[in-house]
């Protein structure tokens, strides 16, 4: 079976070790040789940042190391064993921003990205590149090879009164996230670039020959939303004959982490499985699901897919690998 997986960072990568594991794969590490499943994951883009001349990519690295046995678990992003000499002498310089936390053994994978993108490699082609590496089993593909970046309005906290002061100003996503711990009130999301990207050739592939798409549980606004942004995935899933079944990050009104809540209130969506649900809506009225999968208890109606109740905690890779043999279930295809 091939299936293909819309993800963001930690929500996204744990969630594939659940799929791995349903499809009888070691949750991390690289697939056994001959092994019948495939397994391709559309990874947002939309994070992805210029710091200190070096290009970032979290949802990407937070995806590999995961899945390739490298990522500190605790935190959920960034490498185990990490060291922060790079970042205290960058400190030192007062060289800004000073608020993203480059370790030492991440800045590696950043200078290798780097160097490739100023080479003129495609992002996939550098992704798969570091995944030679680190062998997630999993084939990771960049939504987009262009720039496709997440800003967010908030009041400008410098405005005036003067005639050219403006009232609003749009920042990084992550400097918004990091910084601020997404507190300023954030009055529209753009992605900056969007309009001028194309979908990566090899993730409308995926979703084209996929027999089954799944929506992980990541941030619907700024993971999934953003890898829906980019023009030709919405016509890549809209066109697969594969069943889409998505699953909610939003339990009992909550978001399990982080803080989807200040992202799904900036676009007017209720944090509920069911204000989630309609925002991606059902593929029978023109949206995005034939199925969609809320936890226990935390009931829904989203018109033209199928509501299933389930547990939702990826507490550890059994529970989550039962969530991705439920969603095959609703799509209709069983292992
Ligand atoms: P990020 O890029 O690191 O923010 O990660 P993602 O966008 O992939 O996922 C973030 C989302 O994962 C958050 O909105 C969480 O609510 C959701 N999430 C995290 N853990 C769980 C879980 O155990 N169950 C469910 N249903 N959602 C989860
Ligand atoms: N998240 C933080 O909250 N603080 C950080 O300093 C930070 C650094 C960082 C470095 C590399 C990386 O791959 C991820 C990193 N993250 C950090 C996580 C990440 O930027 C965000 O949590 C997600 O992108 C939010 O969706
Ligand atoms: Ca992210």
């Amino acid at each position: 079976m091939k299936v293909t997986v819309l993800v963001g960072g930690v929500g996204g990568a744990r969630f594939l070790q659940g799929v791995k594991a349903a499809l009888g794969l070691p949750a991390t590490g690289p697939a056994p040789e001959g092994h019948p499943h495939e397994i391709d994951a559309i990874v947002n883009v939309g994070d992805d940042i210029w710091l200190h001349g070096l290009r970032v990519c979290p949802d990407l690295d937070t995806c590999m190391y995961t899945l390739g046995g490298g990522i500190d678990t605790e935190k959920g992003w960034g490498r185990a064993d990490e060291t922060w000499s790079i970042a205290g002498e960058l400190a030192a310089y007062e060289a800004d921003p000073t608020w993203f936390g480059l370790g030492d053994r991440d800045v590696a994978t950043h200078l290798v990205r780097t160097r490739m993108l100023r080479a003129g490699y495609p992002l996939s082609q550098i992704t798969e590149a570091l995944c030679h590496r680190w062998q997630p089993g999993v084939r990771l593909i960049p939504a987009s090879d262009d720039r496709v970046e997440t800003h967010v309005v908030i009041d400008n906290p410098e405005a005036t009164d003067a005639e050219d002061s403006a009232p609003q100003v749009a920042i990084h996503f992550q400097e918004w996230w990091i910084k601020h711990r997404a507190a300023p009130k954030a009055y529209r999301f753009a992605s900056v670039g969007a309009d001028q990207a194309a979908i990566a050739p090899d993730a409308r592939a995926a979703i084209a020959g996929a027999d089954v798409v799944l929506v992980a549980p990541s941030n619907p606004v700024v993971s999934i939303g953003t890898i829906v942004s980019v023009p030709g995935v919405p016509q890549a899933l809209a066109s697969t004959p594969a069943p889409i079944v998505g699953l909610s990050p939003i339990v009992g009104g909550r978001p399990v982490r982080g803080m989807a809540d200040a992202c799904l209130s900036a676009i007017g969506v209720e944090t509920s499985a069911e204000g989630v649900g309609r925002h991606y809506g059902g593929r029978g009225e023109g949206g995005l699901l034939d199925g969609y999968l809320v936890h226990t208890g935390d009931s829904a109606t989203v018109p033209g897919a199928t509501v299933r109740e389930v547990p939702l905690l990826m507490t550890d890779v059994e529970a989550t690998a039962a969530m991705a043999r439920a969603a095959f279930e609703v799509a209709g295809r069983d292992v």
